[in-house]
């Protein structure tokens, strides 16, 4: 019998290395064949699904959600979907959770990255204006973000590197049943 589809969903903050790990991962689960994989990554879903969208907490769930409904879509026709958003708010990540799991896993990955490193690495130079106020709203310094409690997986990418991050995760998949 073929196996079933799943989601996983990293969340963390900005800089905090979902998208390297999210693309890591993709690249091993390709590898593996069999099912198609679907990275919907936060730069790419903000540029093609939710352009009109800004960072209220409003705004975010309704990126979340778009993000959710896909990946139950990919997920429930058998495929696999990798979601790499900040994701900040915990209602959100379980609503999304329980429209997933009725057709398949949900894997709940917090890339736990502190602020504190993710403003001293500052790739992007983001944290830099959101502590000059020039950005509005920026997750960790001037709009929260909740930790997830209960997650399937928790990876710190402080001690780690990227490649060994994405194979917890895939430890994690083939401990579930899932691949
Ligand atoms: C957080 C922001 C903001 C604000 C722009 N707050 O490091 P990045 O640049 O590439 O990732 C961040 C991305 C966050 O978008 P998401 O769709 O993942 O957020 S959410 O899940 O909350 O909907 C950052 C950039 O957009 N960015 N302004 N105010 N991140």
């Amino acid at each position: 019998r073929a196996k079933q589809g799943f989601t996983v969903f990293f969340t963390g903050l900005s800089g905090s290395g979902k998208s390297t790990i999210a693309n890591a991962l993709m690249v091993k689960l390709m590898e593996m064949g069999g099912r198609p994989v679907t990275l919907l990554d936060g730069d790419v879903v903000r540029k093609h699904l939710s352009s009109e969208l800004g960072f209220s907490k409003e705004h975010r769930d309704l990126n979340i959600r778009r993000i959710g409904f896909v990946a139950s879509e990919i997920t429930k026709n058998g495929g696999i979907a990798i979601c790499a958003p900040i994701a900040p708010y915990a209602a959100t990540r379980r609503a999304v959770r329980e429209m997933i799991e009725q057709f398949g896993a949900f894997v709940e990955v917090h890339v736990a990255t502190s602020l504190e490193e993710c403003e001293r690495r500052d790739r992007k130079g983001l944290y830099k204006l959101a502590r000059e106020g020039k950005i509005k709203e920026f997750t960790g310094i001037s709009d929260p973000y909740e930790e997830p409690e209960n997650p399937e997986l928790r990876v710190d990418t402080e001690g780690l590197e990227v490649d060994h991050c994405a194979h917890q995760v895939i430890l994690k998949l083939e401990q579930m049943g899932l691949i």
